[in-house]
């Protein structure tokens, strides 16, 4: 049985950080219509969906994806690159007790979630303006005696690694090949975003099928012609937070291996 940890839209969810984005007004209301459809996407792909409670003091907390990064056997609670966002991180903490044990990313370590890819016992980091080579020494500590690898990948021209790629099938990732060096992932599948829409190599993958932005139509159709199963979704409203679908979500097996 797989989870999916959600959290509600803050009603100041317009005081987001913004790193590459102008600020454009943010309808929260069809935010959080919005986030109701993602919520029924995760649940046909059988995921069993926990709805957290807004924080209106954290205007970012939608995207709880940054705050943690749980694996099987583990979950790590992350130190976000943004001072903004760091209280955050104890409230997945909470969160996340029941499911796993919990190890920590200390001071001057920072990592946002959405860097961190993980492919079978590979956890691909990004180096981005939220995540530093002390936080990947640290997860590397922390994951050796599971047997995990913990790779940095330099990104640049986007908010977070998983900006320029993500998994959408067991053998194969999307990918934007002009944020990061395609090289880091050359024994995959890849599948490349259409030139023209540089922001779609964000998608969510469960076994069942993959959860898509609705406003990437011709990456859309590359996905289409290379088999993947979509659910697409509107996302207008946390791409407007320079959020795109896996950051809504914290998905694991509910056993793990503890
Ligand atoms: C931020 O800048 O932290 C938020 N406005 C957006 C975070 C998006 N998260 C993600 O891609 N994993």
């Amino acid at each position: 049985m797989l989870i999916a940890i959600t959290r509600d839209i803050s009603p100041n969810f317009n005081q987001c950080e913004l790193t590459h984005l102008d600020r454009t007004p943010i309808d929260v209301e069809l935010a959080q219509a919005q986030h109701h459809q993602y919520q029924a996407a995760l649940r046909q792909l059988g995921c069993e969906v926990i709805a957290l409670p807004a924080e209106p003091d954290l205007p970012d907390s939608v995207f709880v994806e940054d705050v943690a990064i749980v694996l099987d056997e583990v979950a790590i609670i992350t130190r976000p690159g943004a001072d903004s966002r760091k209280p955050e991180a104890r409230l997945i903490a909470e969160a996340l007790k029941p499911y796993r044990e919990l190890r920590y990313i200390e001071s001057p370590g920072t990592v946002d979630g959405g860097d961190v890819l993980r492919v079978g016992k590979t956890l691909y980091v990004g180096l981005s303006s939220r995540s530093n080579q002390a936080a990947i020494d640290q997860m590397r500590q922390h994951l050796a005696p599971f047997g995990y690898a913990v790779q940095g990948v330099e990104v640049t021209g986007c908010l977070h690694l998983k900006s320029a790629v993500t998994q959408v099938a067991a053998d194969t990732l999307l990918i934007n090949p002009q944020w990061l060096d395609a090289a880091y992932f050359k024994a995959f599948r890849l599948i490349e975003v259409d030139p023209g829409e540089p922001g779609a190599a964000n998608a969510v993958w469960v076994d069942l099928g993959v959860i898509y932005p609705s406003s990437f139509p011709k990456t859309q159709q590359r996905l289409i012609e290379h088999g993947i199963r979509l659910i697409v979704v509107d996302a207008s409203e946390v791409q407007k937070a320079e959020g795109a679908v896996t950051c809504c979500s914290l998905i694991f097996q509910k056993s793990g291996k503890m």
